[in-house]
């Protein structure tokens, strides 16, 4: 249902520093179901085809490079409002700039470091989710 799921996905460092059982608990207890996870370590043509919209920006080669130096959590995410809840759950892409409690605040070194990314509109998320998992994957 259009609205009522996000995509999510916990980045090398935080997957590497031991982050991911606290950042999925943050979650749960903000209301999301977790409906669906895997670890998953990226190629450079699929980190290059996720965000190919950033594609002519100068920081496109390191981040590229960063989302394939080790594996990631990708999972989708329901709850009303989703997109929205989620992002403010987040926080600000700087983590110097994140509100107290989000998640890029308390586990979040930098902007490309900012341990995890979430869909920004309805419609990403909805490509964002495709990109990862098939239908039959979705519970
Ligand atoms: P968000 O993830 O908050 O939607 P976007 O979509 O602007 O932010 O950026 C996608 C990812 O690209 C960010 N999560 C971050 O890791 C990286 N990024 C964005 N801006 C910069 C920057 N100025 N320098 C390095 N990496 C960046």
């Amino acid at each position: 249902m259009a609205g009522n799921y996000t995509f999510t996905m916990i980045k090398p460092a935080a997957y590497e520093a031991k982050y991911t059982g606290k950042i999925l608990d943050m979650i749960l207890q903000q209301g999301f179901r977790i409906q669906v996870v895997k670890i998953v370590k990226l190629s450079k043509n699929q980190a290059s085809a996720f965000y190919e919209v950033h594609k002519d920006r100068p920081f496109f080669n390191d981040l590229v490079e960063f989302m394939t130096s080790g594996p990631i959590l990708a999972a989708v995410l329901e709850k009303a409002n989703a997109v929205q809840d989620y992002r403010n759950l987040i926080g600000s892409t700087n983590p110097a700039d994140a509100a107290e409690g989000t998640i890029r605040k308390m586990f979040g070194v930098s902007v490309q470091k900012n341990a995890v990314h979430g869909s920004d509109s309805d419609e990403n998320a909805e490509k964002e989710i495709n990109f990862f998992f098939s239908s039959i994957e979705r519970i």
